[in-house]
């Protein structure tokens, strides 16, 4: 807070004590905080202006799916009995003895993950088969109940500490659908789960996202539960506002409508959802893929894949681990199409990740690395056919806070003159989602023996587009918006050479 005295030195302009000044050290310092301070005002403004003009186009995301967009790739953790009795979907009547990690190491987890450069990891605290991984109230069907530990364990008091210590993030997956609890099919059920998720929610710290598994097998003559998601919904976010929630359909992030890592070439990150209930049905699966170009809602999309055939540990899946190079292929089209990666490596009856699994992951992240090594567009002289000519610096500045504004809606033009001739096969391409989701295609072209050629036809941008094409040698590219939702606002434009 400003005080009478601070503004003093100001008043007399220089450096030197004042007459009669008791503390002119003191003086002086608060003459250069309070400069400090005029010139930190004075640029915010400044940078502020330049980049007012811009209207934001809804919908738009909020401050927490911001920043779920910037984690772009986090691990999946499914763990539980059926790691023990070769399952994908317990039915709840498993001895919850199955349950008995002989070494136990979440540590070993949040290592790996951080080697891979994910952003978080997210556990199974409940799967279908209803089993607990922590000694929830709710259930005896739980760790308690195991082997494990004498029944003094928790995975999820483990992991958050492991992740606390490391500084890497937590989500939690918490299966509505429950094979095991005697209320489930009943209103009562409503409760039972909403007191779970406050166990969880409440006692173990924060968590980035919630997933809620739109699974639910349950036959003909099985028990039908009626969800009360809109009371889930405002209990977690009550405990938890920070939370992003993740079903098939939101309220904040959507499934990509497949288990295979593939979000659609068009991506759009809006959604309507009126007229579908989670639980009960959701929009077709390709519209999941895609979202709605005039969509409602911003509920952008979520790949979720595992490293394996299964969710769960099968060692007779050790040998069909996804190599680094097909995760990178993953990558690009997750990711690389706007959305998240969200990547299950299962742990095995040791409780830790299997060497295949962490030599794979770790791999990955050097192929990352090596392909975005190098933008080959940095010291690039950039231009525009579009009318404002202005903060052009900001598309290959890299940073995440500035842009560059189209004034025209269609058939605004960048070209990039880079300093030397190079082999590119892929440019990544961002748009300033904070103000909305705009291009609805553009075309990249290169220059060769003085000729432009198309080399990329796009769709969507959003968030990232990582357009991948053959290799072309040379100087000059060009991007071209042909289509857009209102003019673009281009965060960030960069080329790369893929080794591969
Ligand atoms: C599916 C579930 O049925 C699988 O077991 C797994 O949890 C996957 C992430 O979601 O719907």
């Amino acid at each position: 807070m400003r005080t009478d005295r601070s503004r003093i030195p100001f008043f007399y302009g220089d450096n030197s004590p004042h007459p009669g000044s008791a503390k002119p050290e003191f003086t002086n310092r608060c003459y250069l905080v309070f400069m400090k301070n005029i010139l930190v005002i004075v640029f915010s403004f400044v940078w502020v202006c330049s980049f007012a003009q811009v209207k934001p186009l809804g919908p738009l995301p909020t401050k927490q799916q911001l920043q779920w967009h910037e984690k772009e790739f986090y691990l999946f953790v499914h763990f539980g009995p059926n790691t023990f009795t070769e399952k994908e979907w317990g039915d709840g009547k498993e001895d919850p003895s199955a349950f008995n990690p002989s070494g136990l190491d979440c540590a070993q987890w949040v290592r790996i993950a951080r080697q891979a450069g994910a952003k978080g990891i997210i556990l199974t605290a409940k799967h279908h088969d209803g089993f607990c991984l922590w000694p929830s109230k709710h259930s005896t069907h739980t760790v308690r109940e195991s082997k494990w530990m004498n029944g003094k364990g928790d995975v999820v008091k483990a992991l958050s500490e492991a992740c606390k210590k490391a500084g890497l993030e937590m989500g939690i997956y918490i299966s509505p659908w429950d094979r095991n609890h005697p209320d489930y099919g009943t209103p009562a059920y409503n409760d039972v789960y909403i007191a779970t998720m406050k166990e969880l929610l409440t006692q173990y710290g924060k968590y980035f996202e919630l997933w809620w598994d739109g699974a639910n097998g349950e036959g003909p003559n099985g028990k039908k539960q009626v969800y009360d998601f809109r009371r889930f919904q405002d209990s977690a976010l009550k405990w938890q506002p920070q939370l992003v929630i993740f079903s098939d359909i939101g309220p904040h992030i959507r499934w990509c409508g497949n288990e295979r890592g593939f979000i659609g070439n068009t991506n759009w990150n809006l959604l309507d959802t009126a007229g579908f209930q989670r639980g009960h049905g959701a929009p077709p699966t390709d519209t999941l893929n895609r979202g709605n170009v005039y969509g409602k809602n911003w509920i952008p999309a979520e790949a979720d894949v595992s490293i394996r055939p299964g969710w769960f540990y099968h060692a007779s899946e050790d040998s069909k681990v996804k190599s680094a190079e097909a995760l990178f292929n993953l990558y690009l089209h997750s990711v690389g199409n706007g959305g998240n990666l969200l990547l299950n490596v299962p742990p095995d009856r040791s409780g830790r990740f299997h060497a295949a699994d962490s030599a794979a992951l770790v791999n990955f992240r050097k192929l990352r690395e090596q392909a975005f090594a190098k933008d080959l567009l940095s010291g690039a002289a950039v231009h525009t056919t579009d009318r404002n000519k202005s903060n052009l610096k900001h598309i290959t500045d890299h940073r995440n806070n500035t842009y560059w504004a189209a004034e025209a809606e269609s058939n605004a033009g960048l070209s990039f003159t880079l300093p030397a001739r190079q082999k590119i096969n892929a440019v990544a391409l961002e748009e300033m989602i904070s103000l909305g989701q705009r291009v609805i295609s553009f075309t990249i072209e290169a220059e060769a023996n003085g000729v432009f050629r198309k080399v990329f036809e796009g769709t969507t941008i959003g968030r990232k587009k990582i357009a991948v094409f053959p290799e072309t040698e040379t100087k000059q590219l060009r991007v071209t918006f042909t289509g857009a939702k209102a003019a673009p606002v281009i965060r960030g434009i960069s080329a790369y050479h893929f080794g591969m």
